[in-house]
C-alpha cells in the first residue's frame, strides 16, 4: 500500500490483528514465566507490570514499522502525535490485576481512530481485542460488523431489565469503589445479576457476544474502552457515554437495545 494512500478500515484491521496476536503471544509467554509488578500508579492497587511496559513498547514499534506516521496513545508511555490523521489507541494488558493474579480474563486491546487522542471526538475505524488465555480474537471495523474467531456477533435481546445480566467494574480508588458499590445496592435487585470480570475490553466484547446484556462503568481510560466499544457497537449495542456523548472517563454505557432506555433510567435513579 503506498505510504500516501488512505487505508481502508479493513486494511487497518488486518494490521491491528497481526500486531495484537504477536503482542498476545509475548504477554502469554511472560505470564507463564512469572509476572512482577514494576510500579504503582493512581493508588497502591493500580499496578503496572514489566510486561505491560514491554508489550506496549513492542506494539508501538510494530505499528511504527507497519504504518509510519500514525499517532500512538497507550496506557503506559507518552503519546506520539499523528502526521497521518490516524491514532492507535492501545491497552497492552487490559485486566492487569487479573494478569498479575493469573486469572484468565485479560486482553491486548488495540483500536485505530481517525483523529487525535480524544474519545469525545475521535472516530474508531477498526478494533481488535485478544484474550490470549482463551484464544479468542474479537474484531470489528466500521460498517464491517463484529466477529469472534470468524463468527459474526450480535447482542442479546433481553425481554426486560429484570432479566438482564449487567457487567460493571470498579475504580482503583477506594472511595470511588465504595460509592459505586453503594449505587450497585440500588441496582442489584432490579436486574438478573451482576458480573465484575475485571477487564473492560473483554466486558464490552461480552456484550457484543451476548454473554452479558449490558456494561456500565465510570472512570475508564480511553484505552480501556476504545476497541471494545467498536466491537459492541458493530454487534448492535447502544454505545455511549453521558447522554449524547461518546464513551469517556465520565461514563461508559453499553447495552442491548431492548433494555437501553430502562437501564439509562436506572443509572440515573441509582446514582451510578
Ligand atoms: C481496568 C479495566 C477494568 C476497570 C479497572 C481498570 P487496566 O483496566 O479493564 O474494567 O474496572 O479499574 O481500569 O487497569 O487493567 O488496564
Amino acid at each position: 500500500m503506498p505510504a500516501t494512500a488512505i487505508p481502508t478500515s479493513t486494511e487497518l484491521l488486518e494490521i491491528a490483528v497481526v500486531v495484537a496476536r504477536e503482542a498476545a503471544e509475548l504477554a502469554a509467554r511472560r505470564r507463564s514465566e512469572g509476572v512482577e509488578v514494576a510500579d504503582t500508579k493512581s493508588s497502591a492497587v493500580d499496578v503496572v507490570t514489566h510486561t505491560d511496559r514491554e508489550v506496549e513498547t513492542f506494539v508501538r514499534g510494530r505499528l511504527a514499522e507497519l504504518h509510519p506516521g500514525d499517532g500512538f496513545f497507550g496506557e503506559e508511555g507518552d503519546p506520539d502525535d499523528s502526521t497521518t490523521g490516524l491514532t492507535w489507541v492501545v491497552d497492552p494488558i487490559d485486566g492487569t490485576v487479573n494478569f498479575v493474579y493469573g486469572i484468565p480474563q485479560w486482553a491486548v486491546s488495540i483500536a485505530v481512530v481517525d483523529g487525535g487522542p480524544d474519545p469525545l471526538t475521535w472516530r474508531t475505524l477498526a478494533a481488535v481485542v485478544v484474550n490470549p488465555t482463551s484464544g479468542e480474537t474479537f474484531t470489528a471495523s466500521t460498517g464491517g460488523g463484529a466477529w469472534l474467531n470468524g463468527r459474526r456477533l450480535a447482542v442479546n435481546a433481553p425481554a426486560s431489565l429484570e432479566l438482564s445480566l449487567l457487567a460493571t467494574g470498579f475504580s482503583y480508588g477506594a472511595a470511588r469503589r465504595v460509592e459505586h458499590a453503594e449505587a450497585l445496592v440500588r441496582v442489584v435487585g432490579r436486574v438478573r445479576d451482576l458480573r465484575r470480570m475485571g477487564a473492560a475490553s473483554l466486558d464490552l466484547c461480552a456484550v457484543a457476544a451476548g454473554r452479558v446484556d449490558a456494561y456500565v462503568e465510570r472512570g475508564l481510560k480511553p484505552w480501556d474502552h476504545a476497541a471494545g466499544a467498536l466491537v459492541a457497537a458493530e454487534a448492535g449495542a447502544v454505545v455511549r457515554g453521558e447522554i449524547g456523548e461518546a464513551p469517556s472517563e465520565s461514563l461508559t454505557f453499553v447495552a442491548a437495545p431492548t433494555i437501553a432506555d430502562d437501564l439509562a433510567a436506572l443509572v440515573v435513579e441509582a446514582r451510578i
